[in-house]
């Protein structure tokens, strides 16, 4: 299938990144400049681009398809637009947690912002055995504040009803729905497990009870608008070092439910906490207690001086809003932990691992801790019960 480019875009080359660049004029235009496409996601190419003096500059352009399956699978291009003003909205509320954005260019389909090449990706700075020490405290207020002043309790509600169609996303939304609830469910032409997984993925399938629980998810993701989601915030979606955090790509970026964006980051906190030796497994637990810790610190304290909503003050409401973000998170935490151990998208956590007894022992644990946590997520209330729930999988797995 061929796909019908639109007036303006056309897929930037090494080479002519360099020449867009210069004619922006964030280079002089004698500089030598290197570039290197160095996207390594589903979707996007990224340009990395240095001077003599290895000033760099990022530049991110959306294709017209999903690159992980290729032309067959056409992608809307407004994708670009919504990553650029979900980074723009961002800024001042979590400046120093994202990139600067230089420019962007809705026709192009590009994103031109800081270079971040100094830091890693978490992914595969975890896999290696690295540490961030202060990521989840980090990713913690991140949530906080992005969450806290999009929704109703910390954002103009009038002004709320125009952002959610301005970050109106279907397409993207879309994947997610099929990629991460409905299809990891049943049988699909989009799911992408290894054989020796059949007889728990079948399980998976025949399992009514657990279905009707992803289906109430489901319909969360579709109709909960809360806040502005990231809408993708697995530890591909972060760079840091020891003492710096940013959050990049969010294409997904749309209104829905503050659990999504909390349940993913557990989830794959939890691929980690799930391969890691037993020693080396705590410093990743750390982070699951500490995220939430912080995030509802954080949440609190804007809740009780930054609210917009009368209702804040009164007795129970914020407990009871913590708890349902909390299961929310939880939930969606055990679909993040099925869909990228049996659907369309891997995580290296997993798929990296060279030994196929332990990769699939591995295997097994992500799709049956998944499975309880979507489960008892309503019975849970406190990290320390993931731990708990992680260790009896790991024993009778
Ligand atoms: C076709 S896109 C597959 C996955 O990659 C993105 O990063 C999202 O996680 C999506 O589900
Ligand atoms: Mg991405």
């Amino acid at each position: 299938m061929t796909i019908a480019l639109k007036e303006g875009y056309e897929p930037l080359t090494e080479a002519t990144a360099v020449q867009l660049i210069k004619d922006l004029g964030y280079f002089d235009a004698h500089s030598s400049l290197r570039c290197k496409e160095i996207g390594d996601g589903n979707l996007n190419l990224v340009f990395h681009i240095l001077d003599e003096n290895d000033k760099g500059i990022i530049i991110k352009q959306a294709l017209p398809y999903a690159k992980v399956v290729g032309e067959s699978w056409p992608l809307t291009l407004h994708r670009a637009t919504i990553e650029g003003n979900y980074l723009k909205n961002a800024i001042p509320l979590v400046q120093e947690l994202v990139p600067q954005v230089h420019h962007t260019d809705e026709a192009k389909a590009l994103t031109i912002m800081e270079d971040l090449s100094h830091l890693d990706i978490v992914r595969t700075g975890f896999i290696s055995g690295k540490d961030y020490p202060i990521l989840s405290r980090h990713i913690g207020e991140y949530l906080a504040k992005t969450l806290f002043f999009t929704s109703d309790f910390g954002g103009n509600q009038q002004v709320k009803k125009g952002l959610q169609q301005a970050f109106s996303n279907p397409e993207l939304c879309k994947i997610t729905e099929d990629l991460v609830f409905t299809d990891p469910f049943h049988v699909s032409e989009t799911n992408d497990f290894e054989p020796e997984l059949i007889a728990t993925v079948e399980t998976l399938w025949d399992d009514d009870s657990l279905k009707l629980e992803v289906a109430k998810l489901k319909y969360k993701f579709l109709t909960c608008g809360e806040a502005l989601l990231h809408g993708d915030l697995h530890t591909g979606s972060i760079f840091a070092n020891e003492t710096t955090t940013k959050v990049i790509d969010p294409e997904f970026a749309f209104f829905g439910p503050v659990g999504f964006d909390i349940g993913q980051f557990f989830a794959n906190l939890l691929f980690q906490a799930i391969t890691r030796s037993d020693e080396k497994k705590d410093l990743i637990l750390f982070h699951l207690h500490q995220v939430w810790d912080t995030f509802i610190q954080t949440f609190t304290e804007l809740w009780q001086t930054a609210s917009v909503e009368p209702f804040t003050k009164t007795e129970g409401y914020l407990e009871h809003v913590l708890e349902g973000f909390f299961h929310d998170s939880i939930g969606f935490a055990g679909c993040e932990l099925i869909r990228r151990t049996i659907g369309l998208a891997h995580v290296a956590d997993l798929d990296g691992i060279e030994d196929s007894s332990r990769r699939l022992a591995c295997k097994e644990v992500a799709i049956k801790l998944g499975r309880e946590l979507i489960l008892q997520r309503s019975s849970i209330s406190r990290t320390n019960e993931i731990v708990h729930l992680l260790e009896n999988v790991k024993r009778g797995a």
